[in-house]
């Protein structure tokens, strides 16, 4: 039992935080000195000209007020489940600390998010509290009166509304006093949605142990994070991504958080930015950086920017040569789930050989097994795990909320299975090959085939789909649906009928998922019992026989 280390260390001087966490055997590292680190806890720019600067002082303060807020006005009690859907904004993070303090369960989402989506979400949490921003208000009214855990709706806005509680109003007038709770390692601190192959995503619930300490590791070791350092780390609030770059991993080094709001990503706003700010530290999909070296970076100076990351898909080779050549820097790969954060990295010191990603992280034991549980050896194709001892690995997620089947089904032996097929070469580095399930990773987004499919049947011109992976020079992979046309849209314009199709998906589910490639087809191959075989279908778009 310990208590959870970030509501601790926003409130403490930062000496009595980092021998806390040697005390936990952590190896040690920087930042021992006792002095608090000069650079803000958080530094955030709209490039519009607003920006905000917090110490970890601030950080401690404010989020006690916020911790007030969803407390009291609120009505919230430890345990209870809110769903935190809003834009890169400085209240995402001190609503994320706040629900730390208050042994909340933070459940962040994506603002591409549909009514839709937001309302599975809401049912199958049986959250109590949604925490939006103006553009998400909308959804959350169409389909509030389908939610009867929900109790209340906090709006994050300048403007007020009508049912809704107003975070700004309530921040105001809110205490700066406030006790932490004194969590359990494994209280639940966060739920993700994530996609599988079937049905809807799942909950995959993380406690203050798994979030908390886990990330220690990788914040010290693949990040390299030091209270010097400022880590801009682009992903969405939405993903595990920025639990791990933009909250713990970072804030446990010390280090401080850089956001910029941009709404729409853009490569020139991109490297403006590394530009015009002292960023040491970049983490970023491999889309990203596909995209920034069709550039000529050779023209921009990056001010201090001295460590490169990448994780969410496969990286090519050739980006991490043509990076390397045009920047002067490395990238380090990372490789990770939702579930159990990053497991095998290329880090600082060691060996890179390109197109691998790296080896296996502490504390994990990653190996390739094969369908029975048995360990493959060197340079046999198999499915990448990860060992359990007795007790499961503290940086493990705890469990897919209400779902003890899916849960069962990531065991196989004495192993947790990824669901991805890799290679370990003789020397230990993986060799990622490709999803062992129909999952498709575009972009840096898992997705969920089924989820696409269900969208578009909804569409009169559809009679059935299949939804697959196909390749694509910067997106790694996208989503291609083949569609079955009924009758009447047998004779439409497929160019017109592709985009109708393309904008219903975006409507119907977060627009991450749209298909960017369709093909009408008369038929879908099917099993002799009537399934589809996506698997026909990808290996045909892949040229794979
Ligand atoms: O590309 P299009 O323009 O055709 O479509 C885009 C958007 O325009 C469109 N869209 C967004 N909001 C919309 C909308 N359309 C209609 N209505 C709306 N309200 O939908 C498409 C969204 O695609 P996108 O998000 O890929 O956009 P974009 O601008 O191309 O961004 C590129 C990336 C690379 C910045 C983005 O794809 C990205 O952030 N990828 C990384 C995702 C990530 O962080 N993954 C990590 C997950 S955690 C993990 O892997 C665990 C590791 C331990």
């Amino acid at each position: 039992m310990f208590l959870i280390n970030l509501k601790v260390m926003a409130d403490v001087p930062s000496i009595w935080w980092t021998s806390h966490i040697s005390l936990l055997s952590f190896p040690c590292g920087h930042g021992q000195t006792g002095e608090r680190p000069a650079n803000p806890a958080l530094w955030w720019v709209n490039g519009k000209g607003a920006e905000v600067k917090w110490s970890f002082e601030e950080l401690g303060s404010l989020s006690r007020k916020a911790a007030n807020v969803l407390i009291k006005p609120c009505g919230l009690k430890r345990g209870d489940r809110v769903a935190v859907i809003l834009p890169r904004i400085p209240e995402w993070w001190l609503i994320n600390v706040a629900c730390m303090r208050t042994g909340l369960v933070f459940m962040p989402g994506t603002t591409q998010l549909t009514a839709k989506d937001i309302l599975y979400r809401l049912r199958a949490s049986k959250a109590k509290c949604v925490v939006v921003s103006e553009e998400v208000v909308p959804a959350v009214e169409s389909i509030m009166s389908e939610c009867p855990d929900l109790k209340t709706k906090l709006l994050v806005s300048p403007h007020s509304q009508n049912g809704w509680l107003s975070f700004q109003e309530l921040f105001q007038s809110a205490s700066e006093e406030h006790s932490c709770v004194e969590t359990g390692s494994q209280e639940p601190v966060a739920i993700y949605f994530t996609s599988g192959t079937t049905g809807a995503p799942k909950m995959a619930q993380h406690s203050q142990s798994s979030l908390g300490i886990g990330y220690t590791l990788c914040g010290r070791y693949w990040l390299d994070l030091k209270s010097s350092d400022i880590i801009w780390n682009m992903s969405d609030t939405g993903w595990i991504k920025a639990a791990i770059g933009s909250v713990f991993s970072s804030w446990l080094q010390g280090a401080c958080v850089f956001v910029h709001r941009m709404a729409q990503f853009d490569t020139d706003t991109f490297l403006d930015t590394l530009t015009t700010y002292p960023i040491t530290t970049l983490c970023s999909a491999p889309t990203v950086y596909r995209m920034l070296v069709q550039k000529d970076l050779k023209r921009y100076k990056f001010k201090k920017l001295r460590h490169c990351l990448t994780g969410g898909e496969p990286l090519n080779p050739e980006v991490l040569e043509q990076w390397k050549a045009q920047t002067g820097l490395e990238l380090y790969e990372g490789y990770g789930q939702t579930e159990v954060g990053i497991i095998c990295a290329n880090q600082k010191g060691q060996e890179i050989k390109p197109g691998s990603m790296g080896k296996g992280v502490q504390p994990y034991d990653v190996q390739i097994i094969d369908e029975n549980g048995n360990v493959l050896p060197p340079g046999k194709e198999g499915e990448i795990a990860l060992r359990l001892q007795t007790t499961r690995p503290f940086c493990f997620f705890s469990e897919y909320v209400d779902n003890p089947e899916k849960t069962a089904a990531t065991i196989r032996g004495n192993f947790y299975v990824t669901g991805d097929r890799g290679v370990m070469d003789s020397d230990g580095f993986f060799w990622f090959v490709g999803r062992a399930d129909d999952v498709i990773i575009s972009s840096g987004y898992r997705i969920g085939p089924f989820e696409v499919e269900s969208a578009l049947i909804e569409h009169p011109a559809v009679v059935e789909s299949a939804v697959v992976s196909s390749p694509d020079p910067i997106r790694g992979e996208v989503v291609k649906a083949f569609v079955v046309l009924s009758a009447p849209f047998k004779s439409s314009n497929p160019e017109k009928l592709t985009l109708e199709l393309q904008d219903h998906v975006k409507k119907s589910t977060a627009p991450y998922k749209y298909p960017r490639k369709v093909e009408f087809v008369p038929e879908l191959p099917k099993t002799i019992t009537g399934k589809i075989k996506r698997n026909v279908l990808r290996d045909h778009e892949w040229g794979r026989t």
